[in-house]
């Protein structure tokens, strides 16, 4: 009986040209336990004629038997898996039974540690062909604290691996395509130059797949548009099964992908049958070649089996006829290709018979060690969610003198310390920021200036509000650049472009169009650093336009909503409310490790009452730090945004008749400053939360549970809330007045509190 073997890195085989490659060869020996085979190259082929002693219809006999062996360890896993999760040792089951011919003959064509992966869950017998072994696979299964990829947060078949480059797996169907796109993107742009802590190759893959079902999510259409237009060297594998749990292929779509695509130009399309060992090998191997050769992005649509339910929590007799299934387990791919090496000579019957008892017993082993291996820590659940930058309290920002502007490259703009807007203070960090970090892109819609033939004759948009005026000019195209119209897009493939340890700044227009983004921060983003223990980060900045009192906004233009994202654990949501801050905390949200959604307020863009100086390079806020914006003694207002000037304009009105209420901002939503909440009611007493986002559900009833809860000895009155009218924002202006908190509002609510 074979044992397990696991590779140390020392032992793998360095593909050609690459450092941090996994060879070929060794991949094969994680799950083996064999020596490294010799192999013919991962892309070579040998024609169907070149038949040698070695060689059979053209693939090497040995690299036959060892995928033929994998092939069946496959399997042999998703039985024993099936049998410990009827047993509840494995809490979920979902198998790759169908699928494994086509992913071990694709696998050999790619090279793990080297090209980067974006699995869907049926690819086990991809991740075994890339060198994952089978007792990692079931220390997923079990939940073991030893599972190397989630530490058993995540469910099994959620593959990942920072030394493969099997990127951390999610569950929603199709959000791994932007993010491989954008992966595919970051490495072009890495590979042009030198980067600190960045490493790309010029002729790596980057390989995302998913089901016919998934084909239908829009986030698929989404990147194909972008891989074809930047003819970006991304494969996409579409592997058919023709069901999606329940349902046909035939009702997903009114005709198969390969025929869908077509309009795609750029995208080479290749159809054939993934139950067909050496067909997949051949044109699997064909097709990578062209995509790492540099001629664009190519899909596969390989129609396979589904001999097993579609889950644990699935019974598929329930919807699929008795004949249909029969005849279904009468094409089991392994069971063909094992009939074709026998026939071939390449295997005795003895033999093939013996490689799958073998493979069985080898997971039997491997099954035994998960099930011993250690279970995870409770006490250990709050790991991995954010890691904060250490940034030492800068103090209040010191006036510049008049000197050359820290924020122009070119040394032209003199700072002389006259005060500037939220919009221009963003602008000009941006603008200093990216002098300094040539990871940091900007992208979105409409933030580039111009057209790169008419660049040089027009004065540039820089965005609907200009805030990233004069980028494009200043440092290219390839570092500041529009996108399409397409949330989903922008943000996904900001969260590609961070997990290649690129600093991507991704903007949304308006907050009001976040939605279809947030799928994208929510499920990919904010999950990857927890879900993955720590082992993948996203430190993507999405700088998001928010907010009313502008007239005419109406609901799609005047909304707050930051509550909704407060409530997404990963992400760091920041607000600032005046200039100094936006620069101070914008540079911080580029030093954090974690996704940071920047709000900026578009009312306050250019409001005189939030203009500062520009605060030196050194001026950073600490994340999660609030600031005091008025002090006071007699009543604390807790706010952030666009209500911090409404609660100073009303707190300024109590002074006259001798109130004096302290003002709190917030400055940072999530994490938020629970020390100087504690430490302003601990000095007044009272507490009044304002928010511009509406009431219900609003990020100040936490604010309000939290003084309830951990500072009710020092309360001499109740906690209020003053926050939007539980509706939408209205086009009319004195209905946008009466639905937003306004300074009366806010001075009602205080003088209640101080009289209470
Ligand atoms: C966005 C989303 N919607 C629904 C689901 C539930 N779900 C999981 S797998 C699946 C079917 C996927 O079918 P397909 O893409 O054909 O892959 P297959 O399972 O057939 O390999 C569904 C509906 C999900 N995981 N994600
Ligand atoms: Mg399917």
């Amino acid at each position: 009986m074979a044992r397990l073997a696991r590779r140390d890195r020392g032992s793998s085989r360095q593909v050609p040209g690459s450092e941090g490659a996994l060879g070929p060869g060794a991949r094969r020996e994680a799950a083996t336990g064999r020596e490294a085979p010799s192999h013919e190259g991962p892309d070579q082929v040998a024609s169907e004629g070149q038949l040698g002693p070695e060689q059979f219809r053209g693939v090497s006999r040995k690299e036959l038997v060892e995928d033929f062996h994998l092939a069946c360890v496959s399997r042999a896993l998703d039985d024993r898996e099936i049998t410990l999760q009827k047993q509840s040792r494995v809490f979920f089951q979902i198998s790759g039974a169908g699928h494994e011919v086509l992913l071990l003959a694709l696998a050999r064509s790619l090279r793990p540690g080297y090209d980067w992966f974006f699995p869907y869950y049926r690819d086990q017998a991809l991740v075994l062909g890339l060198g994952i072994s089978p007792r990692d696979i079931l220390l997923q299964a079990v939940g073991s604290a030893e599972d190397p990829n989630s530490g058993g947060r995540q469910m099994p078949s959620h593959w990942g691996s920072v030394r493969h480059n099997i990127v951390s797996q999610t569950s929603p169907t199709g959000s791994q395509c932007l993010p491989a796109v954008g992966c595919a993107e970051a490495a072009r742009y890495i590979a042009s130059r030198q980067l600190p802590d960045c490493q790309a190759f010029g002729d790596e893959v980057t390989y995302v797949s998913l089901g016919e079902g998934a084909t239908s999510e829009g986030e698929f259409w989404e990147s194909l548009n972008t891989a074809c237009r930047l003819h970006l060297p991304v494969l996409f594998l579409v592997a058919d099964n023709g069901y999606a749990i329940s349902v046909r292929a035939s009702d997903q779509a009114p005709a198969p992908v390969s025929e869908l695509v077509a309009g795609f130009r750029g995208l080479a399309v290749t159809k054939f049958d993934g139950t067909d060992y050496f067909t997949s090998r051949q044109k699997g191997a064909e097709a990578i070649a062209r995509i790492r050769a540099g001629e664009g992005p190519g899909l596969i649509h390989a129609t396979v089996t589904r001999p097993y339910s579609h889950s644990s929590q699935d019974t598929q007799a329930k919807y699929r006829a008795p004949e249909e299934l029969a005849l279904e387990a009468s094409h089991d791919p392994i069971d063909r290709l094992e009939s074709e090496l026998v026939a071939g000579g390449v295997l005795g019957a003895e033999e093939a018979a013996a490689i799958r008892q073998e493979a069985k017993e080898l997971v039997a082993a491997a099954a035994r060690e998960a099930l011993a291996a250690a279970r995870p820590d409770p006490a250990r659940i709050r790991e991995h969610v954010l890691a904060l930058p250490e940034i030492a309290d800068p103090g209040e920002p010191v006036a510049a003198s008049a000197s050359p502007h820290p924020a122009d490259p070119s040394g032209e703009l003199v700072d002389r310390g006259e005060p500037l807007g939220i919009g221009d203070t963003i602008r000009l960090t941006l603008h200093e920021l990216m002098g300094k970090d040539e990871r940091i892109r900007v992208f979105g819609e409409d933030v580039a200036d111009a057209p790169e033939d008419v660049v040089d004759q027009v004065e540039g948009k820089g965005g609907v509000f200009g805030t990233t005026h004069g980028l494009q000019k200043t440092f290219g195209v390839a570092r500041c650049y529009n996108t399409p119209l397409a949330e989903a897009n922008i943000v996904g493939r900001g969260i590609g472009q961070a997990l290649r340890n690129l600093k991507p700044c991704a903007e949304i227009q308006f907050f009001d169009y976040i939605w279809p983004a947030t799928h994208q921060i929510r499920a990919e983003a904010a999950t990857t650093r927890w879900r993955s223990e720590g082992r993948f980060t996203v430190p993507l900045v999405i700088r998001v336009a928010i907010g009313g009192y502008v007239r005419g906004g109406s609901l799609w233009h005047s909304q707050c909503g930051e509550s909704i994202f407060a409530h997404m654990p990963g992400l760091i949501v920041m607000f600032p409310s005046r200039a100094a801050d936006a620069a101070g905390m914008l540079r911080a949200a580029f030093r954090c490790e974690d996704p940071v959604l920047f709000l900026e307020h578009k009312h306050l863009l250019r409001q005189k009452y939030a203009m500062d100086p520009f605060p030196p390079p050194d001026y950073v806020v600490p994340v999660g730090r609030a600031r005091t914006a008025r002090a006071g003694s007699d009543l604390s207002i807790i706010t952030w945004g666009a209500t911090v000037q409404k609660s100073i304009d009303a707190a300024n009105k109590l002074a006259a008749e001798g109130k004096e209420v302290e003002v709190i901002d917030l400055r940072t939503i999530v994490p938020w400053d629970k020390e100087a909440v504690a430490r302003t009611v601990g000095k007044t007493s009272r507490a009044l939360v304002v928010h511009e986002d509406v009431l219900t559900g609003g990020f100040g009833g936490e604010v309000a549970a939290f003084i309830a809860d951990e500072c009710f000895a020092d309360l001499d009155a109740p906690v209020r809330r003053v926050a939007a009218t539980d509706t939408f924002v209205a086009y009319e202006p004195t209905l946008e007045t009466a639905i937003l908190p306004q300074v009366d509002d806010i001075e009602r609510a205080a003088r209640e509190l101080l009289a209470f």
